[in-house]
């Protein structure tokens, strides 16, 4: 069958590339059931450390495909109205979920535009860099829908309520400086740089003590819902944890001998 996402393995990075070009790469069911089953594997693949998530083509995503008829609403006089939201307990959902539950790092280079689902698929990755000729919209205000696949959640944690409410409701494109400048996301570099700097990025955190960086991610996403004592304790109790795994010791032991740690917790 199409390889709607394109598999790669340099090193401990899994390369995923979201790859219908002609289509700016806008999510189809069967496209997103491929994306849930590279994660799947490349969760399941001892040797992957970081995940790296890019688009083919001159866009990342330009968010659901609007042509899908599963999904599009009929022109037809009469027809019955399509619940899209079953799309998305189907199909976005379990790949939001996934994305911010791996063991190791996810990281997206985002190499064009990215709209709608696509932008927040993005944002819900642990580091985001960006082209200098990437863009982020929300634009589902434009067509009647409101911000999904993680966006009410993610956009005000992000950049504030300010911005959050600026972007979702006039859906208008933001310049990746912009997005940088805003804190939406962790950089933006030259476009003919963007492939070589993601890909060293995904190769230092896949270096790095994976275990402890995927459970970074849970603390810090957990911290959100608790009260500051609470953090406090949840820390500790994660911490606890780390503390008895091999890759603290080896991170130690490195430390104290100068030399390279070989971490191999995940
Ligand atoms: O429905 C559900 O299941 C609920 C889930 C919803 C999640 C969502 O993501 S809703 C939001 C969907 N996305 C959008 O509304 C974005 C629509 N696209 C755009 O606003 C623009 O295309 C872009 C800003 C992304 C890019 O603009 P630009 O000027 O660089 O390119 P273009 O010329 O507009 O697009 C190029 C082609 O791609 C064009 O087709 P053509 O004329 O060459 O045959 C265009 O129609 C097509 N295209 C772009 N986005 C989509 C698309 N085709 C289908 N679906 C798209 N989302």
């Amino acid at each position: 069958s199409e390889q709607l996402i394109q598999i790669e393995q340099q090193g401990g990075v899994r390369l995923l590339r979201l790859n219908r070009p002609e289509a700016l790469n806008a999510f189809t069911a069967a496209m997103l059931g491929q994306l849930r089953q590279a994660l799947e594997a490349a969760a399941m693949d001892g040797a992957t450390r970081c995940v790296l998530i890019t688009g083919a083509g001159r866009a990342f995503s330009a968010g659901q495909d609007l042509a899908d008829p599963h999904v599009a609403p009929s022109r037809e006089a009469g027809a019955a109205p399509k619940d899209i939201g079953h799309m998305l307990d189907h199909y976005y959902i379990p790949v939001a979920l996934r994305l911010r539950s791996m063991p190791v790092p996810v990281v997206a280079a985002v190499n064009g535009v990215a709209a709608g689902a696509g932008a927040n698929m993005a944002f819900g990755c642990d580091l985001v860099l960006a082209g200098e000729s990437a863009s982020f919209l929300q634009a589902f205000s434009k067509i009647g829908l409101i911000p999904d696949c993680g966006g009410t959640w993610l956009l005000p944690r992000l950049v504030g309520r300010a911005k959050a409410l600026e972007m979702a409701l006039l859906g208008d494109k933001l310049k990746a400086v912009d997005a940088e400048r805003i804190g939406l996301i962790s950089r933006v570099v030259p476009d003919a740089e963007l492939q070589d700097q993601a890909m060293a990025i995904a190769q230092k955190l896949a270096g790095m003590p994976t275990r402890a960086l995927a459970e970074t991610r849970r603390a810090l996403d957990e911290a959100l819902k608790l009260d500051f004592e609470s953090a406090l304790k949840r820390e500790a109790a994660l911490q606890s944890q780390a503390g008895f795994a091999y890759d603290y010791q080896e991170g130690v032991a490195a430390f104290m001998d100068k030399r390279k740690p070989e971490f191999r917790d995940r």
